[in-house]
């Protein structure tokens, strides 16, 4: 082929210096919510397409925002209109719709969980690898929360001494019909595992999940609270409470405590009694209000990363397979009762 016939394609190392052009996939609650977010707050961010299986959903989505509806998601990250992809779907397409944007080479934040299985997860970072860069980040917006990132920076500073215990509350006022005693692990826990490698740094290679008596307010059939423990790779221990039936409010704390000191964060000011609705401060009802702004910041520096060419800022799939692996074992160790060790195997390319 002659140089003057040559179409070279634009990868997407090269950035762009114009706004990025996004397709939203799946416009549930949450895919909703990231719709208005790059429509309305996201600079360098332009939203050109959404995308759901409910066709009127879309529709209605699409006019709401005046962008284009594109019925089929893979038509979608095909579409040459669009440089970037946000995955909002349920999280048993994400594995399809992931290595669909990675063969079409578009940087793509892809809600939690990466994918459902730690296999499949692996093969994802094992498809981001053979590309040569990063294509993918996870969307575990609590790594943009102001208070995480301090926690993380108390951590790293060592001026509080080795961790020994992370202390995790996370509760939930209520669950979405259908919501099973795994997905408190799968769906609810995936964060506290991603926080946790996060704030220490370090990987977790054991996982404990009790069972305590059930609260009467979860619906039937539901383990609700559960109470895990992980171990990590330094032999710090981190427990969380997972209640997601509390019917109060949305409450996400952690307490850190090291060789020489604690530190705590999601109290609100000076807090130390809880009782209805009132807890010191308010009580934030649900997780978009809590996280907010974590999402909001989370957003914005995705796409200033794909706008510059580094393409991720924030967590990638081998934290979205690390994560799967953890909530897998937790699975098993909550079927089983019994603690289940983790092994990640070898990360291609090295380090973590
Ligand atoms: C939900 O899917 C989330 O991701 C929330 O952050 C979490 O708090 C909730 O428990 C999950 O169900």
């Amino acid at each position: 082929m002659s140089t003057a016939t040559q179409t070279t394609r634009h990868t997407a190392r090269q950035g762009y210096d114009r706004d990025v052009r996004v397709a939203v996939l799946g416009v549930g609650m949450m895919g909703q919510d990231h719709a208005r977010r790059l429509a309305r707050l996201t600079k360098g961010a332009q939203l050109v397409v959404v995308s759901d299986v409910d066709a009127a959903r879309t529709d209605a989505v699409a006019a709401e925002f005046g962008v284009r509806a594109v019925h089929d998601p893979v038509a979608a990250i095909e579409d040459p209109e669009v440089d970037a992809i946000v995955i909002a779907t349920p999280g048993f397409t994400h594995e399809d719709l992931v290595l669909r944007a990675i063969a079409a080479g578009k940087p793509t934040l892809c809600e939690k969980p990466l994918t459902t299985s730690p296999e499949t997860a692996l093969a994802v970072v094992e498809a981001e690898h053979a590309v040569g860069h990063p294509l993918v980040q996870v969307g575990f917006m609590r790594r943009f929360d102001a208070e995480h990132e301090q926690l993380r920076a108390v951590v790293a500073s060592g001026e509080l001494g080795r961790p020994l215990f992370l202390h995790c509350v996370h509760r939930n006022a209520s669950t979405p019909p259908n919501f099973s005693s795994e997905m408190l692990v799968l769906d609810s826990v995936v964060h506290e595992v991603d926080a946790a490698r996060f704030l220490l740094g370090e990987e977790i290679t054991a996982i404990t999940v009790l069972r305590p008596g059930v609260t009467p307010q979860a619906p039937e059939g539901l383990q609700d609270p559960q109470f895990v423990v992980m171990e990590t790779a330094s032999g710090a221990v981190v427990d969380v409470e997972i209640f997601v039936n509390t019917t109060t409010g949305y409450v996400v704390r952690s307490e850190l405590v090291a060789e020489r000191g604690t530190a705590q964060i999601g109290l609100g000011v000076g807090l130390v009694q809880q009782s209805g609705t009132r807890w010191g401060g308010e009580v934030t009802a649900d997780f978009k209000q809590r996280f907010g702004a974590a999402y909001d910041t989370e957003f914005q520096r995705w796409v200033d990363a794909v706008r510059s060419g580094a393409v991720v800022d924030g967590p990638g799939v081998w934290d979205g397979y690390a994560a799967a692996a953890v909530c897998a074992a937790g699975v098993e160790s909550l079927r089983t009762g019994v603690r289940v060790e983790v092994d990640l195997g070898v990360r291609p390319g090295g380090a973590s």
